[in-house]
């Protein structure tokens, strides 16, 4: 059935004052028989729910929420939802700590903008609240026009869904996350698999199952290929990194590839301790000897496959001994890694955001996914499967018009957006973040003048060049952030200030990721008059639309209108917190990947293009190609001789969430101080000891961290953390929480690569010196 007009019939039926048809429930595969939301237990209530931001994750684990009194007491694992069965990591653990800090914003707040900067906010209601926004932005759309207002979110939570509708009311096209230098997290991959599989695929873990492991349709993955991404620590973009280990055991072997010997790596049968930016290199060459020995599927490229006769020939050059000079790596092991890969039942990849934070990691993601398809890991027990948003409901991955269709009026200008200067970024309809800097800095293409900022901390953590955005932000005309605290960016430049809600202070939604719908379950009151993104959003949206767009009366309406085509209700999916769709394994087999029906893949050629057509509408080569970092020892020596080492950054810690946790006392004793990982030889090489303060520094700036000697880090290489700032020393000393002193991103540019997309926060150069104290 067409689920667009199923939309549209109900909310015709609604306009004329008639009760909309109900929308039969989908199949699902699990029971909810006995499955209870909420119940009594020792003096408990217990609301099971799914856990989401905020604070930020990228999952949705199961929860048991034990309220006493009005006040969360414990929370625990759901041992029943088959996403987590009963884990949590540390930060859901220490959930409370974040969820009662004294520092947690309780109430609106608004403060003149000569103050910028200064701990000079008032209390002010929520009506004066919308009130001030409503006039500052109707000011400024009125003298620069919509497109002059910049809507901006963070990484993946579960609010991002609903940031294009902030923007929708705007009547602005520029809504992205953020001073993420050319769209570096995840977008990058997103594309090359667009480009080159017609979708989103990822590793089979049997995530897709509701008896997960037990279920006899799903195999363990023979190997699973951990490159640029810690997954236990991480659990990043929907997966939960302990389903690697459940795998593991269930005969699951692991190829790594990273710098550093994390937890996964010393589990590997073979690791591949790259240079950083490097990894493009070594996904060709394991394809050249995947090729050399045979080992390609060849079935599944002739039935499934374009251009492989131009790939082959492409990487014929790109033998492991080139590669091993590259990437600094042993040749006999790359050699041994393709056979593994070549010679395995079935083999997938678990890609991390490394891939991204080079300048040209989309083009490592493309030589990645050239690797899966050689060896025919589509789409079978254990390989990459598709990723498609459960129920075609996600608001987080279609287009924005389709999910916030008649809920204000269409945004007019989109050919204003601002990405001109970039095909592939017009291609996903994202902004660029650098044009953004730039305009906000000179006004050209276009003056940038306000700003409504949701679950962004770009000084501390996200913004490449904070030495720019922080001006840039001072400069605005008008500036609106939404937070859990009181952050260095809020602090350096909010005129309107509004709490955000915790997730187990209101209701939502999951229906973010390809495996299960899922609700969020309100356990407690809010603090203060936090209230959730959401209602924050709809609420400052009814200042800029007409009652003609109103399709919900409350949050649990809001909810209700967006599952309208799945068949539930917010109250029912509540009832049952999970519901698994049905999952078929062969889709391209089947006709259900293509929008006409038809076998093979959503790609202009049908197939999977390991020769990309599109790549040419981009003025770049079709096949995938390796290039050196910008700034790199084999592309830099000039550089190199001044600053001889490799710098990537922000690898992820346990206990924080990019610049979240600092001020939870458990999360911080896990990781007190701003650290730079370094070998041992490399540091008595600069008369550096362990817990020494270290001066950072390259060719854009510097910083100041923490030595911490480790054997596991290639010598040539440091590893930085990213996103530091000191809560504790409260808001008043005129240093933003220290926001500049720890900055790793001082030393990196706001550049991305050449279609717009990637970032250099994993790939710089820098020399180390110890602070004499
Ligand atoms: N606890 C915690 N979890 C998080 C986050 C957090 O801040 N804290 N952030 C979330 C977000 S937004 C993201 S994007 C994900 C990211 O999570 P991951 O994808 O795991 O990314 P990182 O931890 O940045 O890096 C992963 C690994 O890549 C290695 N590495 C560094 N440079 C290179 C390189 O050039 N090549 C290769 N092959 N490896 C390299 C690092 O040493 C590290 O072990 O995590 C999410 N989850
Ligand atoms: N050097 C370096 N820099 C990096 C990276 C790196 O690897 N190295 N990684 C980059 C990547 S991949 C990413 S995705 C970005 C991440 O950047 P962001 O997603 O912007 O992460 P934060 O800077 O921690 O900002 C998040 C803010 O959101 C608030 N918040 C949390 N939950 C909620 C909520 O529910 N509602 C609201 N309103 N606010 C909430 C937090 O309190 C915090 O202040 O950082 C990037 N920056
Ligand atoms: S990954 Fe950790 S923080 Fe995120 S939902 Fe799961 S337990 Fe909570
Ligand atoms: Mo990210």
């Amino acid at each position: 059935m067409d689920e667009e007009r199923v939309g549209h019939e109900q909310l015709d039926a609604r306009a004329q004052g008639e009760k909309p048809a109900p929308v039969a429930k989908r199949e699902t595969q699990d029971d909810p028989s006995g499955r209870a939301w909420t119940w009594q237990e020792d003096g408990y209530t217990v609301v099971r729910s799914n856990a989401r931001s905020g604070p930020g994750c990228h999952d949705n684990c199961g929860v048991l929420m034990y309220v006493k009194d009005g006040v969360l007491e414990k929370i625990e694992g759901d041992p029943e939802n088959p996403y987590n069965q009963g884990r949590l990591c540390p930060r859901c653990l220490a959930f409370k700590e974040m969820l009662y800090h004294e520092d947690r914003l309780k109430y609106p707040m608004k403060r003149a903008k000569e103050d910028r900067g200064k701990n000079a906010f008032t209390r002010i209601t929520w009506d004066e609240a919308y009130d001030i926004i409503e006039r500052e932005m109707k000011a400024v759309i009125e003298k620069y026009g919509n497109e002059a207002i910049w809507v901006t979110q963070g990484t993946g939570r579960d609010i991002n869904g609903y940031g294009p509708l902030m923007a929708q009311y705007l009547g602005t096209p520029n809504y992205g996350t953020g001073f993420l230098s050319g769209q570096a997290c995840y977008a990058p991959r997103i594309f090359s698999t667009a480009l080159k599989a017609g979708g989103l695929f990822i590793c089979d873990y049997s995530q897709f199952f509701p008896d997960r492991y037990d279920d006899p349709r799903w195999e363990a993955p023979e190997y699973v290929l951990i490159w640029g991404n810690n997954p236990v620590v991480a659990n990043s973009d929907g997966t939960l990194g302990h389903w690697i280990v459940e795998s593991m055991k269930r005969g699951s072997k692991l190829i790594v590839m990273d710098p550093m010997l994390t937890w996964v790596a010393g589990k590997a049968d073979v690791f591949l301790q790259v240079r950083p930016g490097t990894d493009a290199a070594l996904a060709l060459a394991l394809c050249n000897q995947i090729i050399a020995d045979g080992l390609q599927d060849q079935e599944f490229i002739d039935y499934w496959c374009y251009g492989y006769d131009e790939f082959a020939e492409h990487v014929k050059g790109n033998t492991p001994a080139w590669a091993a000079e590259i990437c600094g790596v042993d040749e006999d092991l790359i050699v041994e890694a393709a056979r593994k890969i070549g010679n395995a039942k079935s083999c997938c990849l678990q890609w991390g955001v490394a891939m991204d934070h080079t300048s040209e990691g989309f083009i490592t993601g493309m030589a990645c996914f050239d690797l899966m398809a050689l060896t025919g890991n589509f789409e079978k027990p254990g390989t990459m499967v598709a990723a498609n948003p459960v129920w075609d409901m996600s608001v987080t991955w279609m287009p924005r018009d389709k999910v916030w269709r008649e809920c204000s009026e269409p945004v007019k200008d989109q050919g204003r957006t601002m990405n001109f200067d970039y095909p592939a970024l017009k291609a996903m309809a994202a902004i660029s973040p650098d044009m953004l800097l730039t305009a906000m800095e000179t006004g050209e293409p276009y003056p940038i003048k306000a700003m409504f900022m949701m679950q962004n901390n770009a000084i501390a953590c996200m913004g490449a060049a904070p030495q720019r955005i922080l001006p840039a932000l001072q400069k605005m005309e008008f500036n609106v952030v939404v937070d859990l605290f009181l952050t260095p960016t809020a602090l350096a430049c909010a005129d309107v200030l509004l709490p955000a809600a915790c997730f187990a202070e209101r209701i939502g939604i999951t229906g973010h990721q390809p495996y299960a719908l899922g609700s969020i379950a309100q356990a407690v009151e809010p603090l203060g008059e936090c209230k959730s993104d959401q209602r924050i959003i709809y609420e400052t949206g009814s200042r800029f639309t007409t009652d003609e767009y109103k399709q919900w009366d409350d949050e649990q309406g809001f909810y209700d209108y967006l599952l309208r085509n799945t068949g539930y209700s917010y109250e029912e999916l509540r009832e049952r917190t999970w519901a698994y769709p049905e999952f078929e394994y062969r889709k391209n087999e089947k006709g259900m990947l293509r929008p006409d029906g038809t076998v093979g893949f959503a790609t202009s050629t049908g197939r999977y293009n390991f020769y990309c057509p599109e790549m040419l509408h981009f003025g770049l080569s079709p096949l995938a190609t390796y290039e050196e970092p910008p700034e790199s020892p084999v592309s830099r020596p000039d550089l190199a001789e001044k600053y001889p080492l490799v710098l990537t950054t922000g690898a992820r810690p346990w206990g924080f969430f990019h610049s979240e946790h600092r001020q939870s006392p458990s999360m911080r004793r896990l990781h007190p101080n701003p650290e730079i990982r370094i070998h041992p030889e490399t540091a008595s090489k600069y008369g550096i000891a362990e817990g020494d303060w270290v001066h950072i520094e390259n060719n854009f700036g510097s910083c100041k961290q923490k030595a911490h000697l480790t054997t596991r880090i290639r010598k040539d290489t440091v590893s930085a953390d990213h996103a530091w700032w000191f809560p504790e020393r409260g808001p008043e000393d005129g240093t933003l929480f220290g926001v500049m002193e720890s900055n790793i991103n001082r030393l990196v540019p706001m550049r991305p690569g050449k279609v717009g997309l990637g970032a250099s926060y994993k790939s710089q150069l820098c020399s180390i010196s110890k602070i004499e104290e």
